[in-house]
């Protein structure tokens, strides 16, 4: 009898605890993203060297974590296609990078090894677009013209 009566108390508690969780993470704690580097993409067999996902929405103070999830890759931000007053990043090769954006707009980033063929990313943090015409005028080698190409289409869909 008291055994059962333990139990049944028990279970409210288990079902609200993770929902009080999350108020208190949309609420007051800033959000933590993570972006792969990886060597494949499995949605796509003849995609390699990507990031994942390649699009990132945030919100302002949210920090974004590019894992070296495969060997070989970097993050480094595009010089013109950051915010104003944003700070650039350039993370070593095979290490873990976490930058916490605060500024509103697009980040445009890429993998300094892998440029020319088109590993490419893009963070819009707050929904913000108004630095977009500026960072769609950035030149780009290779096939990362057509990576951002890509990316851009995708944000602005015809
Ligand atoms: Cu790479």
């Amino acid at each position: 009898m008291l055994t059962r009566r333990n139990f049944t108390l028990s279970l409210p508690v288990i079902a609200l605890a993770p929902m009080a969780r999350s108020e208190t993470a949309s609420s007051s704690i800033a959000g933590h993203h993570t972006v792969m580097m990886l060597n494949a993409d499995c949605n796509d067999a003849n995609a390699i060297n990507v990031f994942e996902p390649a699009i990132l929405h945030i919100a302002p103070g949210d920090s974004v974590t590019f894992m070296p999830t495969n060997k070989g890759h970097n993050a480094a931000s595009k010089r013109g296609m950051i915010p104003e007053g944003a700070e650039p990043w350039n993370g070593a090769v095979d290490e873990e990078l976490t930058v916490t954006l605060t500024i509103p707009g697009i980040y445009g980033y890429l993998c300094l090894p892998h440029y020319e063929v088109g590993m490419v990313g893009l963070i819009v943090v707050g929904d913000d677009l108004s630095n977009l015409a500026k960072a769609k005028t950035a030149r780009h080698p290779g096939d990362a013209r057509r990576a951002f190409r890509d990316i851009f289409d995708q944000l602005e869909p015809a």
